[in-house]
């Protein structure tokens, strides 16, 4: 019901925002550097895909495979359930990758820009869970779908900042994406868990996984941003992934001046003001230059 729901929404504000978009569509980079200036309330909307520049891989398309899985079949509550061992390889591969990876020229540019315009609201939202934003500096950060280094209790439900590398003994040199094996045989009981002696619940990578509600603080605080936004910066993401991919086309929907920077068109561009074709680690730092 709510699928179907938002479904219809996304398809009527991409339909409708085509419609008046799509003449109107530029990628004068001089044109939008005017209307940036002369915004007040800023908001970075990113993806994997400003990540791809630092070595890390976006979901789909190729690099969307981990071992014979699908990325996105692993990030359920369902693949948890059923083998937490192998979902805790995974991310602890991945939390591998991301601690070595160095924030990139589009991190660093959007970290730049917001500390260079302390009269302007400058929000980034990002659907990236591989820290990255808050290592290359960007202090007003909302992060969509969690992060790589927070765990939840599944049973007490405690968050926690998780940095330890490996998080736990059993995962010491597991998590190889080129190994040829079905499942993990990791026992249970080795996985990470939770501290307090009264509970010991199994642990779980503090992720919004599909089928998931997003964290409502957060989603609270990214619709105030975003109804707010006089200028929105959508940077690599596919825009595919819901609530996230509904956020810019509304703000396009309302008014407000939204550039797409990616490396090929989304299902999104057409509702949008601007389009930037490129690396965004080459197209943001142009585009946020004084
Ligand atoms: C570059 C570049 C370079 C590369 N420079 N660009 C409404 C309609 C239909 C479905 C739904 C709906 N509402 C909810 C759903 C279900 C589902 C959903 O959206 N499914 C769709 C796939 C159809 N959404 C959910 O389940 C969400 N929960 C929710 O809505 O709860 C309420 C609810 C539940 C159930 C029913 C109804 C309501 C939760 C979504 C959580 C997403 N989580 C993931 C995985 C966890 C994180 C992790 O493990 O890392 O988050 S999915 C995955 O996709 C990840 C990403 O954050 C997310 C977005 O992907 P992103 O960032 O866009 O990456 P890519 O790879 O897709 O794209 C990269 C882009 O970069 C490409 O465009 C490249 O071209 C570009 N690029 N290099 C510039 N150098
Ligand atoms: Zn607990």
């Amino acid at each position: 019901m709510c699928i179907n729901l938002l479904t219809t929404v996304k398809r009527k504000l991409l339909t409708h925002a085509h419609v008046i978009m799509a003449a109107r569509q530029s990628s004068d980079m001089a044109k939008f550097k005017e209307t940036l200036k002369a915004a007040k309330n800023i908001v970075f909307l990113s993806g994997a895909g400003i990540s791809a520049e630092s070595g890390i891989p976006t979901f789909r398309g190729a690099g969307g495979m981990w071992r014979k899985y699908q990325s996105a079949s692993l990030a359920t509550p369902e693949a948890f359930g059923t083998t937490p061992a192998l979902v805790w390889e995974f991310y602890h591969y991945r939390r591998e990758v991301a601690a070595k990876a160095q924030p990139n020229a589009g991190h660093l540019a959007i970290a730049q820009y917001e500390a260079k315009h302390p009269d302007k609201t400058v929000t980034v939202i990002t659907q990236n869970v591989d820290g990255l934003h808050a290592r290359a500096g960007t202090k007003n950060l909302l992060e969509l779908h969690g992060s790589l280094y927070k765990t939840r209790c599944t049973k007490c439900k405690e968050v926690l900042v998780n940095t330890d590398s490996p998080i736990c003994k059993a995962l010491e040199n597991r998590g190889a994406p080129e190994v040829d094996q079905v499942g993990s045989d990791i026992p249970v009981r080795d996985l990470p868990h939770c501290r307090k002696p009264e509970c010991k619940g199994l642990l779980r990578p503090h992720i919004v996984w599909f089928g998931e509600s997003l964290e409502s603080a957060v989603l609270e605080k990214t619709e105030a941003a975003m109804a707010s936004c006089d200028v929105c910066l959508v940077v690599g993401t596919s825009s595919v992934v819901y609530p996230a991919a509904m956020f810019a086309p509304a703000a396009a929907a309302r008014g407000a001046a939204v550039a797409e920077f990616n490396l090929e068109p989304t299902p999104a561009t057409q509702a949008f003001s601007y389009y930037f074709q490129g690396p965004c680690g080459e197209t943001l730092p142009k585009a946020l230059a004084d």
